[in-house]
């Protein structure tokens, strides 16, 4: 008996494929239509690992559907090379990042190779090639020469001990992750870019993404942009001894209809209105205040379970409907960087703005009569629709839109408050005090200021640093490098020095999509034109932790490269599939838990087609597959029951065989199975696609073991169908199969198998019904009924039934499908 020796196999067709491009992308005019499919591109952190196998399988399957369908697929790999592992690796080693970061880069690639998946080889970047990020400084310059990337002071999370700014990542429940340090935050300057300027733009284009993308991810990209409408409102600003400050302080709120309900102001503790505006008496009070506040994450400081505190800032806001003196608080639930950093408390309808009052005792006062307790003592704000009440014009209302719109109205003719649209998103900080990272191709002179290097200078390459040069010291590393720091001004020739940080590993991903249609141009970061045929994307495929963040940030980048007129579209990515994790006994593998499941040995074990069988068919994509629950041995299996059914079939009749003349019931069972196996991988349902190739198997090695035989056409055909329709999830046993059947490799150039429609109808044939050897009725029955059900049928005939007038039957003859004869006792 014939069996397929899995590793015997991968070797030979990796190196097949390698030795003929079978999967190198065409740029050239083919007449093919394209397809760009695209995983999202790995980080080089040690070796592939059971995440890997599912994302990049399920990816595979779609790159080589597209290609058997006839077009022209770029699938195409990178790597995501910069970053901070790398950097706190070779700390530990005394080495530089990039010796850890190449190395691993070979282990993966080795690894992928070996996974057979359908990628173009030659379209290769690593985002921390001099040759690739080049252009993302060159792209920082555009966005700089558009507004879009500008410097300013902002806070940063601090670590005292380590003298270093910590990603929010990094902070755990407020202390270094690292040293266990209280956090704190500090004022740096820091590179940014614009993305508020795109952020309707961002909301509005999702609706070309509805249907192509999760629906989940758009919902999280809509709260992560987070429009709001309502209204600014300004109020005058009294001393203690009742004198105004010359200008007004403005709020932002959403529920400009409760203004009369307002019987207090919050102003975030580090917004500098409250510096500026604390008296003197209740300054040392607010700066200890404003000290605990840096020490409270954001996510702490908005929490509704956390009890409220703030200081009296020992001034007064004018209510501007009703000239009512409210005190003015700091207090840290209110954020510096939402609105303008300022509220107004309506305690009566607002939760927040509820607690607060009760915690330090002052007044509410409803202005909605929802039907609700009354919040004081209930303590439960009532945010809903009512009555207006002691609200001047807005007494009599009923609906809350006819409320904010009539009191804007007002606040807009008195000139004291304006309609207003705000977004929750920020803009983008890239700069990081980092090493292993794109410089920022800036030059800072005394007398010309920010001034950028002129683009026939790029790339600005990383000067050569290694292990404790790359240990935090409060600045970033670059700075050490004084001989690369110290520069001429571009400008004038003076002194200058080199911008010392580096860009966020984000930046790098957001473009590198456009890379991969002309990796190697020098010219400029893309190609247009190959842009313009390869793109968008057909199939994105990547983890929904990318939700927020790499995906909004590429689809930012792409519009402003609309904009600059590079590329024809604004959104990068139709169709997007977030593939589920790899779990084993119900949780996350982990080391500490033990239940960690490593790929290479999965594939020593059973083979890469029995892994990657195993990962498509445990469950739809998006789902997590847990290890405990599958087969890997399964799997194997049935590739090994797939292949001798090639082997049989290619032994029975020779390539080109006409199938027409075939057993027509085993024909007409696969040709329906390739026909829903096309519907069900254009549906992303892959699991369910495998199953029907297991069943297209069954049928085969039933007709050849019951009568049919190996040597029927039809047997061939469907064999022919399997080995195409298979190679989609296991491709090295399907390039085995394809030649057992007598063709030639490869079997990712077969193509589509043709599947005939006459063959998809169901028939049906006539069958005589005979009582006593005279016909008395027809039945219309299925040409492949079997003689119970047939029986059955005839028994129940109604003409039957009455020409047997209650005799009872001694024979019933059944001809399936053309004959019944019964004859009575
Ligand atoms: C008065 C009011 C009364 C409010 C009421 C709500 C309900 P969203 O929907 O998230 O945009 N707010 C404004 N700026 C803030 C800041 N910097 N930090 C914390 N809270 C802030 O929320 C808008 C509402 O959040 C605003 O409307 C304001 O409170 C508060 F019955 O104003 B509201
Ligand atoms: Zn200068």
């Amino acid at each position: 008996e014939q069996r397929y020796d899995a590793v015997a196999a991968q070797e030979r067709w990796q190196a097949y494929w390698e030795e003929h491009g079978t999967f190198v992308a065409d740029d050239g005019e083919t007449g093919r239509e394209r397809r760009y499919v695209l995983d999202m591109f790995p980080y080089p952190s040690g070796d592939l690992h059971m995440g890997h196998a599912e994302a990049f399988v399920m990816g595979d399957v779609v790159a080589r559907w597209f290609r058997a369908q006839g077009f022209e697929v770029m699938h195409p790999i990178g790597w995501d090379s910069f970053g901070l592992p790398a950097e706190n690796a070779a700390i530990q080693r005394n080495a530089h990042p990039a010796e850890w970061t190449y190395a691993n880069i070979e282990t993966q690639a080795r690894s992928f190779k070996r996974y057979g998946l359908s990628l173009d080889w030659t379209r290769r970047l690593h985002t921390s090639d001099p040759e690739y990020y080049r252009w993302t400084q060159w792209l920082f310059l555009r966005f700089r020469e558009r507004g879009l990337a500008y410097r300013k002071a902002s806070f940063v999370n601090w670590c005292p001990k380590d003298q270093t700014v910590l990603a929010n990542e990094q902070v755990v429940g407020g202390l270094c992750e690292r040293c266990g340090s209280v956090v704190t935050k500090r004022q740096l300057t820091q590179w940014f870019f614009k993305v508020t300027e795109y952020a309707q733009r961002l909301l509005d284009d999702m609706a070309e993404l509805e249907g192509g993308w999760p629906e989940r991810v758009l919902t999280m990209q809509r709260n992560w942009i987070g429009r709001s409408e309502g209204a600014w409102v300004d109020f005058a600003v009294e001393g203690p001894d009742g004198t105004a400050r010359p200008e007004p302080m403005t709020v932002f709120t959403t529920r400009p209809d409760t203004l009369y309900g307002a019987t207090f102001v919050v102003v975030a503790p580090e917004a500098a209105l409250a510096a500026e505006i604390v008296t003197d008496e209740q300054r040392p009070a607010f700066e200890a205040y404003l000290e605990q506040t840096k020490r409270a994450t954001e996510i702490e400081r908005q929490s509704t379970e956390r009890p409220k505190t703030g200081v009296f800032l020992g001034v007064h806001a004018v209510n501007p409907v009703n000239d009512e003196r409210i005190p003015v608080y700091a207090a840290d639930y209110v954020l510096a960087e939402y609105g303008t950093g300022a509220v107004m408390a309506v305690p009566a309808h607002d939760q927040r703005d509820l607690d607060f009052a009760r915690a330090l005792d002052l007044p509410v006062r409803v202005v909605v009569d929802t039907g609700a307790e009354d919040p004081a003592t209930s303590g439960v704000a009532a945010p809903g629709n009512g009555q207006y009440v002691n609200s001047g014009v807005l007494d009599g209302l009923t609906d809350k839109t006819a409320g904010v719109s009539a009191i804007t109205d007002q606040l807009e003719a008195d000139g004291v408050g304006r309609r207003a649209t705000i977004f929750r998103l920020r803009d983008w900080l890239l700069s990081r005090q980092r090493y292993w990272g794109c410089p920022i191709p800036i030059i800072h002179c005394e007398r010309c200021g920010e001034v950028p290097v002129p683009d026939d200078q790029l790339p600005v390459e990383l000067p050569y640093l290694k292990g404790a040069d790359l240990a935090p010291k409060g600045t970033s590393p670059l700075a050490a490098a004084t001989e690369w720091v110290n520069v001429d001004c571009p400008s004038c020739g003076g002194p200058a020095s080199r911008d010392t940080d580096t860009m966020d590993t984000f930046v790098d991903s957001s473009w590198y999509f456009f890379r991969y249609c002309s990796p190697q141009d020098t010219e400029a970061p893309f190609d247009p034109d190959q842009v313009r045929a390869w793109m968008p994307v057909a199939q994105y495929v990547g983890g929904v932790e990318h939700a927020i963040l790499h995906l909004l940030y590429m689809r930012f980048f792409t519009k402003v490269l609309f904009d600059m007129g590079l590329v024809d579209f604004t959104e990068p990515m139709r169709r997007l599939l977030n593939q589920g994790q790899v779990i084993n006994q119900g949780k996350s593998m982990s080391k500490s838990l033990g239940n960690g499941v490593d790929l290479g040995a999965q594939i020593d074990e059973f083979g890469v087609d029995a892994i990657r069988l195993t990962v498509v068919f445990a469950g739809p994509p998006e789902d997590d597959i847990d290890w405990a629950d599958v087969s890997p041995a399964g799997s194997l299996k049935f590739l090994q029951r797939a292949y001798r059914v090639a082997v049989e079939a290619g032994a029975g009749t020779p390539v080109g065989t006409n199938p027409a003349t075939g057993d027509r019931t085993l024909r007409r069972t696969v040709h329906r199975y390739v026909d829903e196996i096309g519907t069900l991988v254009e549906g992303q349902r892959f699991n369910v696609a495998v199953a029907r190739i297991m069943e297209m198997v069954n049928a085969t090695r039933k007709a050849i073991d019951t009568g049919v035989g190996a040597t029927d056409p039809a047997v061939r055909e469907a064999a022919e169908m399997i080995t195409v329709t298979l190679s989609l999830v296991a491709p090295y046993v399907a390039e085995e199969m394809w030649e057992q059947l007598g063709h030639q490799p490869s079997v990712a150039d077969a193509g589509w198998p043709t599947v005939d429609s006459a063959l998809l109808v169901t028939e049906s044939v006539t069958c005589v019904l005979q009582v006593q050897g005279k016909v008395r009725g027809r039945l219309q029955v299925p040409p492949d009924v079997d003689e119970a059900t047939l029986r059955e049928l005839a028994l129940a005939d109604l003409a039957v039934v009455r020409a047997l007038d209650g005799r009872e039957v001694r024979t019933v003859i059944v001809r399936a499908p053309k004959l019944v004869s019964i004859v009575p006792a």
